[in-house]
C-alpha cells in the first residue's frame, strides 16, 4: 500500500478494456479503497446509512433512489463508497503540515497527493508575501474577509462560486448573502456541466430539469444514452436500465468510446450478480464521432418525417403536436435540407446504422433520451439538446409515462443549488420572492458565470472571490489562463473538506474554511441539524451525517456562511442570520414561501421518499415564451479536424472525483498505473506514424493561434472512434482555451479540444515522466 506523503509514480500497464461493469471486483476496490481512507468499521456504518431514508445522501452522483420499501439494504456503488471514504478518511491536516509544506511546494504535488493528505481541520491564512498558511481564529478569518468585502468599490466586485456538493441550505444562504451584499456574480460548476441543458430545454419545454422520473425509467420502451459513462459516474443508473430491460426495454448507446457500463452490467447488489455474465445494457452501439450527436439526431428527425410521408399519419403524433407545440411547419422545412454527406462525415455512422435506429424508434411508443458531458461540453452543445428535444416531440415522447428528456446530473446536489437561486441570472420571480421575504432589493442586472468570472478576473475586475465547495482552479479551462486571472484577487477564500489546488493557486490573501462533509454529525444551538438535497429527477429529500466532525474546529457550511453575512452586513439586512445557523428549519421555513413547490417545507421533506418539486411538462404546461413545446430550427455544425490533428475528449477515469484523482487506474478501461496517457485508435496511431507506448506532447490548436501543450502523454491504441482521442481531466485542463465555448451556454467545450500529437522531445520535470510498460 502506498504511503500518504509519497508521489505516486507513473508506472503504466494497459489491458484490453472491459466489456462489462459492477460485479465483485467492484465492491472488493471499494473496500480497498476504504481500508486505506479509514477503518473498516466505520465504512461499513457509513455504507450501511448510505441513500436510506433517514441516512446520509450518498455524495457520489445525483441519479435517484427507488422509493422507499424498494431500497437494497446496501443501496450504494462502488464509486459512492468510494467517495463517501475519501471524505471519512481517519488521515487530517494540522496547522503543523503547513509549517512543513510551503505553498510553492504544495503547488508543484499532484491533485491526487493533495487530496490523499486527509481532512482540513481549523482555519487558515496565508498572508501576502508568506509562503506559508498560518492558523487563524473563525473570528478573525470572518474579520478579514468581511473587511475586504466591505472595502470593494462596487459588489460586482465579489464572486461567490458553489459546487454542487453543498446542501441547498448553504445554497439559499449563500445566495441570500451575495444578493443582499448586491451582486448576483453566483457562478457554479454547474456553468460547466449542464449550462446547455439547462438553456436548451428551457427555450423548448419551459424547463431547466429534466421531465423524467425512475419510474419512466422503468416503463419506457427505448433508452437512449448518449454522452454518457454511467458504468463508472452513475452506477446506480445502471439498476434501473436493469430493471427497464427486465420490462422489455431496448436500449441504443451513443459513444465514442465501448465503454463498459454501456455493454454489459453485473449487479453486485444481487447473488446472480456475482457470478454469471451479467445483463448486456446496449443492444445498439453507435461508435460516434467525438460532436457528431446534432447530425444524429439531425437525421434521425429527417428519416421520421420521410416515414411519415411515405405512411402518412402513422408515424407522427400529430395530435400532440398541433396542440402542444409551435413551429413544427419551419422545423420540417428546415430539416428537410440536410445532407447526408455532412451526416456520415460528422458522425462516422453508415447511414443503414441509423436507419436501423429510426427503426427501433417506430417500433416503440416510449421513448427516454438520458445525456451528460459528451452531449453539452461541446460548441454545439444547446443545438444538439434542442435537436434532441425535437426528436421527442416528434413523436409526443414529453410529458407521458415512460417518456422524457434526462439530462443525467452529476453532483449530488447540483440541481438543488440551482432550485435555491445559484444561478448568475435568476429569473424575476425568484429575485421578486426574495424581495417580499426579506424587504431589501436584489440587484437585477446579471452576474459573472465561471467563463466570465474568469475574464473578469484577468482584467482585475474581480478583487474577492470565496468558493463554496469545489476546487474551481482546476474545474475551470484553460490552465494558464485561469491560474494567473485567480492570483490577480486581493482574497481567495474557500469553504472545503479536503485540500486541493484552489487553496494553493490563490489571491495574495487566501483564506482556508474547513467545514463539516455530509457524513458528519452537524449539532448546532437549535440541536442537531440534517441538510437537504435535490436529485436528478427534482426529488427533494433530507441528508443527515452521523460519524463524528473530523475536528471539533469545523464548522457546518451554513454557520460559516450566516457568520460572514452577519459580520459583513451587519444589521443593514433583516436576515436572521443567528437564527438561521441555530435551526436550519428556519432557513426551509423561508425557502418554502420562494420557492415552489416547496411550501410546507420542512413538515413534507421528513416524509420518506421527501418531496418530488412539481414538473409543469409532465401536466400538460409548457412555460416558453409562446406558452407550448417549440420545435428549433438548428444549424448542422460539426467540430472541424484539420488533417493530421485528432479531436480530443477530456473525460473521467472511474477513480477519480471530478478534478481529484483517487487513483492513477482506470479498471474499466485497462489502464493502471498512469493517467498521462492518450487514447488513440490503432488506425490513426499507424496513420499518424506513431507507435504504441510512445510519449507524445499533445498541442492545443485553436483560433487565437495561442498553443497550449500538456506534456509527455503516453499514446495507447483504444477502440475509440477514427479521428477521435480521450484523455483524462483535469490535467488536460490547460488545453481547453477559455474562450473556447458552447454557444448560448457559454459552457466551456471540453470535450472538443483540436490537438496535434508531437513526440516528447525530453522528459516532462520530476513526477511527470511516464516509463510505459505496455
Ligand atoms: N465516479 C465518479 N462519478 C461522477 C463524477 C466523477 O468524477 N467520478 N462526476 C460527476 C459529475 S459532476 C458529472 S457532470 C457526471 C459526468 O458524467 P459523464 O458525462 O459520464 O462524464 P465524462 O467522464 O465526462 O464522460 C463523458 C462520456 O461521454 C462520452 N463522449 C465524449 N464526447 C462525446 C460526444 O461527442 N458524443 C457522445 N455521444 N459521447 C461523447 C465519453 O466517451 C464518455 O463516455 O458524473 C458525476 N459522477
Ligand atoms: N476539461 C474538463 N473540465 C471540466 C469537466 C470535464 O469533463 N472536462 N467537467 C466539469 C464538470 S461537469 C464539473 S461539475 C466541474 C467540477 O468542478 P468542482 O465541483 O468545482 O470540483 P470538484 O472536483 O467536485 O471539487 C472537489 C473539492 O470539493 C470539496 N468538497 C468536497 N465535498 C465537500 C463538501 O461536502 N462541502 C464542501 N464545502 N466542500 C466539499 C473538496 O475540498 C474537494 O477538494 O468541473 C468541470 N470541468
Ligand atoms: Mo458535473
Amino acid at each position: 500500500m502506498k504511503k500518504p506523503d509519497e508521489e505516486p509514480q507513473d508506472q503504466l500497464s494497459v489491458t484490453p478494456p472491459r466489456t462489462w461493469a459492477a460485479g465483485v471486483p467492484a465492491v472488493v476496490h471499494a473496500l480497498e479503497y476504504s481500508l486505506q481512507q479509514t477503518s473498516p468499521l466505520k465504512a461499513g456504518v457509513d455504507l450501511l446509512t448510505m441513500n436510506q431514508v433517514d441516512g446520509i445522501d450518498c455524495p457520489g452522483c445525483a441519479w435517484a433512489d427507488p422509493s422507499p420499501g424498494h431500497r437494497h439494504r446496501n443501496e450504494y456503488c462502488e464509486n459512492g463508497a468510494k467517495h463517501i471514504n475519501d471524505e471519512a478518511t481517519t488521515r487530517r491536516i494540522t496547522a503543523d503540515f503547513f509549517r512543513e509544506h510551503s505553498v510553492s511546494e504544495l503547488s508543484r504535488r499532484s491533485d491526487l497527493w493533495l487530496n490523499q493528505q486527509g481532512r482540513l481541520t481549523r482555519p487558515m491564512v496565508k498572508r501576502p508575501d508568506f509562503d506559508h498558511y498560518e492558523p487563524i481564529s473563525w473570528n478573525d478569518a470572518f474579520g478579514l474577509l468581511a473587511g475586504e468585502l466591505n472595502a470593494l468599490d462596487s459588489p460586482d466586485e465579489a464572486v461567490f462560486y458553489t459546487s454542487g456538493r453543498a446542501s441547498s441550505e448553504a445554497a439559499f444562504v449563500l445566495q441570500l448573502f451575495a444578493r443582499a451584499f448586491g451582486t448576483n456574480n453566483l457562478p457554479d460548476c454547474s456553468n460547466m456541466c449542464h449550462e446547455s441543458s439547462g438553456f436548451a430545454l428551457h427555450e423548448t419545454l419551459g424547463t431547466g430539469k429534466g421531465t423524467v422520473s425512475l419510474h419512466d425509467i422503468h416503463h419506457a420502451d427505448l433508452i437512449f444514452l448518449v454522452g454518457q459513462n454511467p458504468g463508472s459516474n452513475h452506477p446506480r443508473q445502471l439498476s434501473a436500465l436493469e430493471q427497464a430491460k427486465r420490462n422489455g426495454a431496448r436500449i441504443i448507446a451513443v459513444n465514442p468510446l465501448p465503454e463498459a457500463g454501456l455493454l454489459r452490467f453485473k449487479n453486485p447488489q444481487k447473488p446472480r450478480g456475482v457470478i454469471g455474465r451479467g445483463v448486456p445494457i446496449a443492444d445498439r452501439f453507435l461508435q460516434i464521432r467525438v460532436g457528431g450527436d446534432l447530425a444524429l439526431f439531425q437525421a434521425l428527425n429527417l428519416l421520421l418525417l420521410q416515414a411519415e410521408d411515405a405512411r402518412p399519419g402513422q408515424v407522427l403524433d400529430h395530435e400532440f403536436i398541433r396542440a402542444n407545440t409551435s413551429g413544427f411547419e419551419e422545423f420540417a422545412a428546415h430539416a428537410r435540407t440536410l445532407s447526408w454527406d455532412d451526416v456520415l462525415a460528422a458522425t462516422g455512422l453508415t447511414r443503414t446504422e441509423i436507419e436501423q435506429v429510426r427503426d427501433d424508434v417506430l417500433r416503440s411508443r416510449r421513448i427516454v433520451v438520458c445525456w451528460a458531458m459528451g452531449i453539452t461540453q461541446h460548441k454545439n452543445g444547446v443545438a444538439t439538446i434542442r435537436e434532441i428535444v425535437n426528436f421527442l416531440l416528434l413523436r409526443g415522447n414529453v410529458g407521458r409515462a415512460g417518456t422524457g428528456a434526462c439530462p443525467v446530473r452529476g453532483h449530488s446536489n447540483v440541481q438543488g443549488d440551482r432550485t435555491m437561486g445559484i444561478w448568475e441570472r435568476m429569473p424575476d420571480s425568484f429575485l421578486d420572492a426574495l424581495q417580499r421575504e426579506f424587504g431589501f432589493d436584489p440587484p437585477r442586472a446579471h452576474g459573472l458565470d465561471s467563463v466570465n468570472a474568469i475574464r473578469a478576473m484577468r482584467e482585475g475586475r474581480v478583487k474577492v472571490f470565496l468558493g463554496l465547495a469545489g476546487n474551481f482552479v482546476r474545474a475551470a479551462p484553460d490552465t494558464d489562463v485561469t491560474e494567473a486571472a485567480v492570483r490577480t484577487c486581493r482574497l481567495t477564500a474557500h469553504i472545503s473538506t479536503k485540500l486541493n489546488r484552489s487553496h494553493l493557486v490563490c489571491g495574495r490573501t487566501a483564506l482556508i474554511l474547513p467545514t463539516l462533509g455530509r457524513t458528519e454529525r452537524d449539532v448546532q444551538a437549535g440541536g442537531e441539524q440534517f441538510v437537504t438535497v435535490e436529485n436528478s429527477m427534482s426529488e427533494v429529500h433530507t441528508s443527515r451525517g452521523r460519524l463524528e466532525p473530523a475536528s471539533p474546529l469545523l464548522l457546518s457550511e451554513v454557520a460559516i456562511l450566516c457568520r460572514l453575512a452577519r459580520r459583513t452586513l451587519g444589521d443593514t439586512v433583516d436576515v436572521p442570520w443567528e437564527r438561521f445557523e441555530a435551526d436550519y428549519g428556519t432557513i426551509r421555513e423561508r425557502i418554502g414561501r420562494i420557492v415552489p413547490g416547496l411550501h410546507d417545507f420542512n413538515r413534507r421533506v421528513v416524509r420518506p421518499g421527501g418531496i418530488q418539486l412539481p414538473n409543469p411538462v409532465n401536466e400538460g404546461v409548457f412555460r416558453t415564451a409562446v406558452g407550448k413545446a417549440l420545435f428549433t430550427r438548428n444549424t448542422p455544425e460539426a467540430p472541424h479536424v484539420p488533417d493530421g490533428h485528432l479531436l480530443l475528449q477530456t473525460l473521467r477515469s472511474h477513480d477519480q472525483w471530478n478534478t481529484i484523482p483517487y487513483t492513477p487506474n482506470d479498471r474499466y478501461r485497462g489502464i493502471h498505473g498512469s493517467r498521462r496517457v492518450v487514447l488513440v485508435n490503432p488506425d490513426d496511431v499507424k496513420n499518424l506514424g506513431l507507435t504504441e507506448g510512445q510519449h507524445v506532447d499533445l498541442v492545443g490548436v485553436w483560433s487565437d493561434g495561442i498553443e497550449r501543450r500538456a506534456d509527455d502523454f503516453t499514446v495507447v491504441p483504444y477502440p475509440t472512434s477514427r479521428g477521435c482521442a480521450a484523455a483524462y481531466y483535469p490535467e488536460t485542463q490547460v488545453l481547453v482555451p477559455l474562450d473556447s465555448v458552447a454557444d448560448i451556454s457559454n459552457q466551456p467545450t471540453s470535450k472538443a479540444v483540436v490537438v496535434r500529437l508531437e513526440p516528447t522531445v525530453a522528459r516532462g520535470t520530476a513526477g511527470q515522466g511516464a516509463s510505459a510498460s505496455v
